[in-house]
């Protein structure tokens, strides 16, 4: 099976399995260099951050509800954190990862073993760095396989195939986030998407390292896809072939068949593909953006990799490609992804919180700050920002789990995000009056009661410019109970809820000009991060943080720190 997957070979790194720790049970160990290696694309050799010299990073397979332990060596120059996206760890935020959240990063020449907990998850995850904008390389798969003497929801497929959506910048990333920093305005657009790691055939001096996988008549696959790009959100097809959702973000849907997938960054997708196409030749998977948001720019060029059926002689025959819809079409997009539903059968069932006790609304903005003599690059020379509920979230010098957990709040973080945003307007209204866009800068977390079962609206706006925002919640999958375009309307809308198989999932793309109602039971105490997945938005600040409180009982209680948390 592995055989069939020509560029994941070299896929081989260190596991050491060992049985047992005093302190519970883990299954396999894995050893993470974070180093920097050299690889050649668009013409240009370059080096770049990966784990264990590899783009992307390594693979990490388990079993649903085992635990492992990753030892993160940093021998990079840059500070670094690792986080396991859609994980929930239960009770164990402090190997969740974001920086000056839940840790201080580990510094270069220091190491951090990470305790990754898997509980309820069961499909396809992804890790990642979760510091500066190391992320953009240094990200690999996990992949969750059913618990030992249980099976899919599905037909048994023949073979399994990661494939990895990425971006790729031809200047060295650290540059390119630090001159985004510096100028106040939107980041230089990548040069190419990837699939796993490389460009494809539309992209100069790519073509021999195109992915490349072979399939056979009449066998069924399952595409483990993960979006690991860095700020857009990607439609991906496959030329004549359908695809079947199996499962988002690691939990079973109904099965949906699509002629193609929408996909934010930081979503996962399995999907079934069936190899039924008689003639024997070569078809492409393809990927590119989905945008809409007027006036931005953004990198317009279509990755590619090949599927090729066993008994195909010769490149002669050109691949054919994907339709897929253009760049703007919302419709295409906002229908795919809400088209989705749990699966809610006997062994995987629904548990979407039915009553709520308490409503959450925040207000998702993009920001024009003033900026010194208007020398910013942001629109009239501002500096671009982000906020959630009117707060652009700052990241404290000192992490916000271990001040909580010590009782030194103050100084790194304050209570105070609001339930409701504190302004009411037209928020969808094409045109906002100027002084709105400004922002209040801060560290504000929710704090939220044990076993509570919350509901949160997230509102997009038209400050600045509207667009679509993939929002993700860390320690948590959501249930994605409703969404709409235009104002949230607190009496009528909840009525027209799902409140029967909603899909779980851990990033919801939330639509431009829109909302998106996502319900969660508070079941899992610590400190827990909840930002937008566009890394442009989340250095701007569309952040915030939910402290779930501890329950009574001891097993509802955060656990102790592991004694080797990274210094500040
Ligand atoms: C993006 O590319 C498509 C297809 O080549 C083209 O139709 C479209 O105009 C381009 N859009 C932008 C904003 O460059
Ligand atoms: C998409 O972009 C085209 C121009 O490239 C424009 O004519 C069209 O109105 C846009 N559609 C939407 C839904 O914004
Ligand atoms: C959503 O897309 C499907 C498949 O293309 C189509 O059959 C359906 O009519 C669309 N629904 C809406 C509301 O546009
Ligand atoms: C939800 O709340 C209503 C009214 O408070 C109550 O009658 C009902 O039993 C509750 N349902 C559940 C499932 O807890
Ligand atoms: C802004 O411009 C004024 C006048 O040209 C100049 O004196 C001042 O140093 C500038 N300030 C900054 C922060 O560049
Ligand atoms: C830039 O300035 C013009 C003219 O004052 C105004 O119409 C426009 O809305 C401004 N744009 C932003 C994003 O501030
Ligand atoms: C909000 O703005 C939209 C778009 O301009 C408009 O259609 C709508 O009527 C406005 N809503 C209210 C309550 O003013
Ligand atoms: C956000 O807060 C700032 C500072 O208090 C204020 O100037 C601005 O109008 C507020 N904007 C919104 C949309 O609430
Ligand atoms: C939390 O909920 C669980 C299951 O619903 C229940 O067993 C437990 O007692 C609750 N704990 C608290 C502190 O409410
Ligand atoms: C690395 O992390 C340490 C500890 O938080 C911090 O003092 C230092 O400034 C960081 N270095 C960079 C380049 O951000
Ligand atoms: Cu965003």
């Amino acid at each position: 099976m592995i055989s069939l997957f020509k560029r994941f070979h070299v896929l081989i790194f260190t596991i050491l399995f060992v049985s047992s720790l005093c302190s519970g049970t883990f299954v396999h160990r894995y050893r993470f260099n974070v180093k920097e290696a050299s690889y050649r694309r668009l013409c240009k050799e370059k080096k770049i951050l990966t784990v264990n010299g590899q783009f992307p990073g390594p693979t990490l397979k388990v079993h649903k509800g085992d635990t492992v332990i990753v030892d993160v060596y940093n021998r990079g120059k840059y500070n670094i954190t690792i986080h396991w996206h859609g994980v929930k760890q239960p009770r164990n935020p402090w190997s969740d990862g974001p920086e000056y959240v839940t840790q201080c990063p580990i510094q270069p020449g220091n190491k951090f073993s990470q305790r990754v907990i898997f509980s309820k998850e069961e499909g396809t995850l992804w890790w990642h760095a979760h510091s500066d904008w190391s992320r953009a390389t240094v990200h690999g798969a996990i992949i969750i396989y059913p618990k030992q003497g249980t099976s899919y929801p599905f037909p048994r497929p023949d073979a399994e195939i990661p494939i990895i959506l990425g971006e790729w910048w031809k200047k060295d990333i650290m540059q390119v986030y630090k001159e985004f920093v510096a100028s106040g305005g939107q980041p230089r657009d990548s040069d190419a998407y990837t699939i796993n790691g490389q460009p494809g055939d539309f992209y100069p001096c790519s073509k021999p390292g195109t992915f490349k996988v072979k399939v056979t008549y009449g066998n069924t696959y399952l595409l483990r896809i993960i979006n690991a790009d860095m700020n857009e959100i990607l439609f991906f097809g496959v030329a004549k072939h359908k695809l079947t959702v199996v499962a988002t973000d690691a939990s079973y849907t109904k099965p949906l068949t699509r002629n193609f997938i929408a996909i934010t960054p930081g979503q996962t997708m399995d999907c079934l593909l069936h190899a039924n196409q008689r003639q024997h030749g070569r078809y492409y998977m393809a990927a590119r953006a989905y945008v809409n948001g007027r006036g931005i720019s953004f990198d317009n060029t279509t990755t590619t990799g090949i599927i090729r059926y066993q008994g195909h002689r010769g490149p002669s025959t050109k691949p054919s490609l994907p339709y897929l819809p253009y760049y703007n079409d919302t419709a295409a997009a906002v229908n795919f992804t809400y088209s989705l539903r749990s699966l809610d059968s006997k062994s995987h069932p629904c548990l979407v919180p039915r009553n709520i006790s308490k409503r959450f609304i925040s207000t998702i903005s993009v920001n024009a700050f003033p900026c010194p003599n208007q020398t910013c690059t942001g629109p009239n020379g501002t500096r671009l920002g982000a906020s959630m509920s009117n707060i652009s979230f700052v990241n404290p010098t000192f992490d916000i789990l271990e001040a909580y957990y010590h009782g030194i709040n103050r100084g790194v973080f304050g209570n105070r995000f609001p339930s409701y945003p504190p302004l009411v307007f037209n928020y969808t209204a094409d045109f906002l009056p100027l002084e709105l866009e400004i922002a209040r800068r801060g560290t504000e977390a929710k704090f939220v009661k044990y076993n509570s079962s919350v509901e949160l609206v997230l509102q997009g706006t038209n400050l600045v410019a509207g667009i679509d925002h993939p929002m993700h919640l860390h320690g948590f999958s959501f249930y994605v109970v409703g969404h709409g375009f235009g104002n949230f309307d607190e009496r009528r809308d909840p009525s027209g809820y799902n409140l029967v198989d909603p899909p779980l999932r851990n990033t919801i793309g939330v639509p431009r000009n829109g909302w998106a109602a996502v319900r969660f039971k508070a079941d899992n105490p610590g400190v827990w991060f909840m930002h937008c997945h566009f890394e442009r938005h989340l250095v701007w600040g569309m952040n915030t943080v939910f402290i779930v409180k501890n329950g009574r009982h001891p097993e509802e209680r955060l656990l102790p720190p592991p004694p080797d948390m990274p210094p500040c």
